[in-house]
């Protein structure tokens, strides 16, 4: 991969046009990508292993690209469903940017695939600054993080129009109303979607796969 040499105030303008050419080449080659994103462990790769079996049972292909600091692990059980798939290790950065992405698609079988799923590195900061040149976002936190994700990360929610709420099978457990998380969501984004799901056991898929537009 190539160094791009630039100050800093250039970094975001030079990542927009990098963000552009990547949805040039993705949509040249017909292919929808949605960006994951959403704090570690939140259940990002649970809910694309699950939309990608019910894509596929609807004759859709579907790919994955992992994007993690280090590691191969959700590779792997990208692999082990059966989906093309690819690992962006980011190193020092805790976000994709357009331009790694862009490294990635060049050697991806992009004929395989109609709908593509990037996994952004886990945090909801950053990634709410690099647009990657998909064609949708989604936002997946769960209620273990507590109630208040949405509070404390207005930015990427108000610019985020589907957001899984996950884990919804231990809400009451740890004591949390996902219908709070959702009535704040609300105020930041009035016209976004959430959805609450259960990605271990496979709830609210339908619902979210219909909210995506599938
Ligand atoms: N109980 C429960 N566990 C879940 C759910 N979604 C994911 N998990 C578990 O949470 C852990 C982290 O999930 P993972 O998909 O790796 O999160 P990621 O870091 O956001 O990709 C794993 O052990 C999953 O099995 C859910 O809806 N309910
Ligand atoms: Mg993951
Ligand atoms: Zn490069
Ligand atoms: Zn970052």
């Amino acid at each position: 991969m190539h160094e791009i040499k630039t100050g800093f105030g250039d970094i975001l303008k030079r990542q927009l046009e990098l963000a552009e050419r990547n949805y040039e080449l993705l949509s040249d080659r017909g292919v929808r990508a949605i960006n994951v994103m959403g704090a570690i462990g939140s259940g990002k790769t649970a809910l694309i292993l699950q939309l990608a079996e019910r894509l596929q049972a609807k004759g859709i292909r579907v790919g994955a690209i992992a994007g993690d600091v280090a590691g191969d692990d959700d590779l792997k059980r990208f692999q082990a469903a059966g989906l093309p798939s690819a690992v962006i290790n980011t190193g020092d950065d805790c976000h994709l940017d357009a331009h790694r992405v862009g490294h990635a698609l060049k050697d991806f079988p992009l004929s395989a695939v109609d709908v593509l799923f990037i996994e952004n590195v886990g945090n909801l900061v950053c990634p709410a600054d690099f647009p990657l040149g998909t064609e949708q976002d989604l936002v997946v936190i769960s209620v273990t993080e507590g109630d208040d994700m949405v509070r404390k990360h207005p930015k990427m929610f108000a610019q985020t129009d589907v957001v899984a709420i996950n884990k919804i099978d231990l809400a009451e457990i740890i004591e949390v109303d996902p219908q709070r998380i959702v009535e704040d969501y609300r105020r930041v984004n009035p016209h976004g979607r959430a959805v609450l799901t259960d990605a271990k056991h496979g709830r609210g898929m339908e619902e979210l796969l219909s909210v995506l537009g599938f």
